[in-house]
């Protein structure tokens, strides 16, 4: 006997005396309004069938259900609800057993802590991930989420499973309470009958999860406050982590059914939230972002093996994430004492984890099997991909490269780690341009999500497809950029920076900047990051280029301020003193009165009266400076589509992922009040503020920037 939906998401048929239940929604199963309505009525059939002794919950394809469906919220909401369904499962007077093979993630998991029992099923492609990791979308678990995982795991486990949003595997949830067998295997479906058949045989009665008692309800409110004070300085800013605590207070100190209550009501209020609107933007463009058309027109090319010419940070950083993605890598330096330096450089990463306990000796020396030093580019003739990772010098990289275009075999890939140079020059180098590409890794490059695929003009497609490859091998966030000098991120930091600068000497402090910046959602601000860096990283490029500007130049304006404190020697944290003062090696910097007289100088020498910003003044000023860049960017084709400007700014510079990035930013706070302000900004000063072409053009239409994302 069998029955299926309308569009069959949902199918069911009776095996023996158990109804199994199937999801099957590609991708993930999420929990659309036809996989809802199927639940629902999937359960009044077993509620209804006599024949029916048993329930058997499970997924199709790689997961059991990964959510709600994301692309639902923020339109009209559709019944039945998700709580609905889950209350329609745990009310079934047979035994429902969830069978979790793959992701039970979120509204997923939430479905299986309303059956009564739950199997997890460990398999050769990892097997059940579980995990209510709604926090990360500006969101709470809003279908009993908060109220049965406390009763299940204990309400330590549970609140801080929701608010860092990690996944527990099939071993760990079971040692967390959150399932009640392990079962190792490929075929979920007849493990999960096996189960459901001995609970059966056994009697095994229903068993509600909301009628869990939680114990020592005052001990367990005092972790929460204890909870609620870190989770405050943590997530600063942040809507929904709070909120999650609100619930499971609610969890301990309420009957179950007023606790389901507030946890709905709080999760309205979330997905009324800008933040959530910011962070499922964050989650959408981060996968579109991999979606190119060189990636849709070619396939990859294989790469078995990886080379990386020079062993200082950068390369000793992209060696580690080659190894960590399992790769063989070959790192080139050009003697005996630099490749000792380079192989000693990877060592420290691997050395630290071990110290750190986070990998056995052995393991490391797994790792390290893997990597070979050379000072030789000969040995390189196998390689299938190279990225060069040497001095950032032109006439450098482009020697390099004749050496590479020398010895590797026909069709190897060859990459440039270059963070602002020409590649079509580093390309044209060789007689191959066809096979060099940019790939631009952030520092340190084993740990920064963001790559940067940078597409020169004679590039192939398939050298292209191969580049977005490698990111997924290395669990990296590519986003293809165009050449042009800082490529997508770079190149938009240099305005906004320069705003911050300007802001300075028109009359804010480093410290009110920064502060703003901060408030913002940045970790740091502006100066911080230079004092971390270190105010000698740039000096000269700096100085070289304010001396090349023509009046004219939009970038005529040179604020010395920075030059001024590196002339005293003042680098910043390394020195212990840059912007800030940092007393005895403090990482956390001081505001420092010198600074202040040494930016009074300068605005004398310049003739500026000094005026007051606020933050908001001062936030208005860097974000329009940092949208406006970014609407050149994509207006110019360095960028495919704004989405790929946020996960560039989110992923590689710190921007607030809960606000989506600064395109997002943009369309949320209005278009028009943008462009009004840049226009405003321009009286002051024309030759900085200048609106993008693209900006102008979306205001004059009425579009937004996310009207071009989904056109490429
Ligand atoms: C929730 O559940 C709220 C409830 O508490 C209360 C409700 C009342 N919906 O990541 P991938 C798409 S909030 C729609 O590349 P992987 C994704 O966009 C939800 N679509 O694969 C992609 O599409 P495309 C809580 C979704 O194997 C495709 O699936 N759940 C959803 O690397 C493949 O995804 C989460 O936060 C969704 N929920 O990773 C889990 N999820 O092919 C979010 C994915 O067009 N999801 N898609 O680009 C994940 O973490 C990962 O997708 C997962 C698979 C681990 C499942």
């Amino acid at each position: 006997m069998g029955a299926t939906t309308p569009d069959s998401v949902v199918t069911t048929a009776r095996l023996g005396t158990v109804l199994v239940v199937t999801v099957n929604n590609p991708p993930v199963n999420a929990l659309s309004v036809a996989v809802r309505q199927g639940l629902a009525a999937a359960m009044a059939q077993a509620q209804a069938d006599d024949a029916v002794a048993g329930v058997m919950l499970v997924g199709a394809g790689k997961a059991f259900i990964a959510g709600a469906d994301i692309r639902e919220f923020g339109k009209p909401a559709m019944p039945p609800s998700l709580p609905e369904v889950c209350r329609s499962i745990e009310d079934c007077s047979k035994p429902v057993v969830a069978v979790l093979h793959g992701a039970a993630l979120g509204g997923g998991l939430e479905v299986a802590l309303s059956a009564h029992y739950r199997l997890a099923i460990q398999n050769s492609s990892g097997g059940a991930k579980l995990g209510l990791p709604e926090v990360t979308l500006g969101l709470l678990p809003g279908s009993g989420g908060t109220q049965r995982a406390p009763r299940l795991m204990g309400v330590k486990a549970a609140t801080e499973l929701m608010l860092s949003g990690q996944h527990l595997s099939a071993k760990a949830a079971l040692a967390a309470g959150l399932v009640d067998k392990l079962v190792e295997g490929d075929d979920a479906q007849a493990a999960g009958l096996a189960y459901v058949n001995e609970l059966l045989a056994q009697n095994a009665p229903v068993r509600r999860t909301r009628d869990i008692a939680i114990p020592d309800p005052a001990a367990a409110l005092a972790e929460l406050e204890m909870l609620k004070a870190d989770t405050a300085r943590k997530t600063r800013g942040l809507f929904s982590p709070l909120k999650i605590i609100e619930c499971v207070q609610a969890a301990v100190q309420l009957p179950f059914d007023e606790g389901m209550a507030l946890e709905r009501s709080l999760f309205l209020q979330c997905i009324d939230s800008p933040q959530r609107a910011g962070l499922i933007h964050a989650f959408f463009a981060e996968r579109e972002a991999a979606k190119v058309p060189e990636a849709r027109a070619a396939a990859p090319r294989p790469v078995a093996s990886i080379a990386i010419i020079g062993g200082g940070t950068m390369g000793a950083g992209i060696t580690v994430s080659a190894l960590d993605a399992g790769y063989p890598v070959i790192m080139v330096e050009r003697d005996a004492e630099s490749i000792a330096r380079g192989r000693a450089n990877v060592e420290k990463v691997y050395a630290g984890l071990v110290a750190k306990g986070r990998m056995t000796e052995e393991a490391k020396a797994a790792v390290m099997a893997r990597y070979t030093g050379s000072t030789s580019y000969d040995d390189l003739a196998n390689v299938d991909l190279v990225i060069e990772a040497v001095f950032e010098d032109l006439e450098v990289k482009k020697a390099v490269f004749k050496e590479l275009d020398r010895v590797c075999k026909p069709g190897a890939v060859l990459a440039t780690n270059t963070s602002y140079l020409d590649i079509d020059a580093i390309a044209a180098a060789t007689s191959r341009p066809q096979d060099v590409i940019g790939l631009h890794f952030f520092s340190p490059a084993n740990i920064m999500k963001l790559l940067e695929i940078v597409v020169p003009a004679k590039v192939s497609a398939g050298v292209v497809a191969t580049a977005f490859e490698l990111a997924r091998k290395l669990k990296k966030l590519p986003v293809r950029a165009g050449v042009c000098d800082g490529f997508i991120g770079n190149r938009i930091l240099a305005v906004y920076r320069q705003a911050a600068d300007y802001l300075m000497e028109d009359g804010a402090s480093p410290y009110e900047i920064d502060a703003a910046v901060r408030d913002f959602g940045f970790a740091m601000g502006p100066f911080q990051v230079t004092d971390l860096a270190g105010g000698d990283i740039g000096w000269a490029t700096r100085k070289r280029r304010a001396a090349a500007r023509k009046p004219g130049d939009p970038k005529a304006r040179y604020v010395e301020v920075a030059d001024r404190i590196c002339e005293r020697g003042w680098f910043g944290q390394k020195t212990g003193r840059g912007f800030y003062l940092y007393p005895e090696g403090a990482r956390v910097g001081q505001p420092d009165p010198e600074i202040l007289a040494i930016v009074d100088a300068e605005r004398a020498k310049k003739g500026i009266t000094p005026r007051s910003f606020t933050a908001d003044e001062i936030m208005r000023r860097y974000m329009a400076a940092m949208v406006n860049e970014g609407a050149n960017v994509v207006h110019e084709g360095i960028a495919l589509r704004p989405l790929d400007v946020d996960v560039t700014l989110i992923s590689g510079y710190g921007f607030p992922r809960f606000r989506g990035g600064p395109m997002k930013w943009a369309d949320m706070e209005g278009l028009p009040r943008l462009l009004a302000d840049i226009e405003a900004f321009a009286k002051e000063d024309p030759l900085f503020w200048k609106p993008s072409p693209l900006l102008v053009k979306l205001v004059q239409e009425g579009k937004n920037f996310d009207s071009l994302n989904h056109s490429a």
